[in-house]
C-alpha cells in the first residue's frame, strides 16, 4: 500500500518544525504551506487557528504532539509500540516535557506577545524564568548518562526536547543544565532537524 499524502500546515518558526523534523526523519515526501496562525489555510481545517495542522489524504490532525506520535506510529518508528510498558514510559516522558518546558515558554509566550496587551502581566516572566532553570536541573538528572531522553533511540520525546530547546534560545529563557547542553548539541547535528529548519526558507 502506498503512503498517505500529506501536507504540513504552518511556519517553520512555530511548533510546525516538530511536525517537519518527524517528516524529515521519516524520510518521507510531505508538501509545505508556510503559513501563520488563524489564516484561512489554517481555520479552514481548524477553527482554532492553531499550527501545526498535517493533512493526511486532506483529513486534518492538529497538536505538534499528536502529529508526531501518530506519524511514529504509522510508520513503525521513533516510538515504542502503543500497549508496551516502554511506551507508557515514552509518554510519561513526553508529557513531562510538555508540562515542565512547553507550558513554560507558552505561558512566556502569551504574556509577551499572544494576550490583549491589557491581559500581559510583566513580571510572569521572571518566575517563569526561574521555574524553566528548575525543570532543566530535574529532567538534566532524570535523563543521566542517556543519549536520548527515552534511553539508547531516538523517540517521539526528543523532537519535542529539542525544540523546547530551540525555542528557549530564541526566547530568551537560558539553557544552563550541563546535560541538557550537551544532549542539543548532539541533537543540534541531526540532517533531519538541519533541512526541517531549512524548509519554507528560499
Ligand atoms: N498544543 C498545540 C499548540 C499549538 C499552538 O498554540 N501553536 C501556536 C504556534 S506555535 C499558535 O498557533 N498560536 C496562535 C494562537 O495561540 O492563537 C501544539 O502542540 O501544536
Amino acid at each position: 500500500m502506498s503512503n498517505p499524502t500529506y501536507t504540513v500546515i504552518g511556519a517553520v518558526s512555530s511548533r510546525t518544525a516538530r511536525a517537519l523534523w518527524m517528516l524529515e526523519e521519516l524520510g518521507l515526501p510531505y508538501e509545505h504551506v508556510a503559513v501563520k496562525p488563524h489564516v484561512e489555510e489554517v481555520t479552514r481545517h481548524y477553527p482554532s487557528g492553531k499550527v501545526p495542522v498535517l493533512l493526511v489524504d486532506g483529513t486534518p490532525i492538529t497538536d505538534s504532539t499528536a502529529i508526531i506520535q501518530y506519524l511514529a506510529d504509522a510508520h513503525g518508528q521513533f516510538t515504542a509500540p502503543a500497549g508496551t510498558l516502554d511506551r507508557a514510559r515514552q509518554d510519561a516522558l513526553t508529557h513531562c516535557i510538555l508540562d515542565e518546558f512547553d507550558a513554560v515558554l507558552w505561558t512566556g509566550a502569551r504574556h509577551s506577545f499572544i494576550l490583549p496587551e491589557e491581559r500581559r502581566v510583566a513580571g510572569v516572566k521572571d518566575s517563569l524564568r526561574w521555574e524553566f532553570a528548575r525543570n532543566q536541573t530535574r529532567f538534566g538528572k532524570r535523563m543521566g548518562d542517556n543519549e536520548f531522553v527515552a534511553g539508547d533511540n531516538f523517540t517521539v520525546p526528543d523532537i519535542v526536547l529539542t525544540h523546547c530547546l530551540i525555542w528557549a534560545k530564541s526566547a530568551k529563557f537560558e539553557v544552563t543544565d550541563p546535560v541538557l547542553l550537551a544532549y542539543f548539541d548532539r541533537m543540534r547535528e541531526r540532517p533531519a532537524l538541519r533541512r526541517a529548519l531549512s524548509s519554507g526558507k528560499s
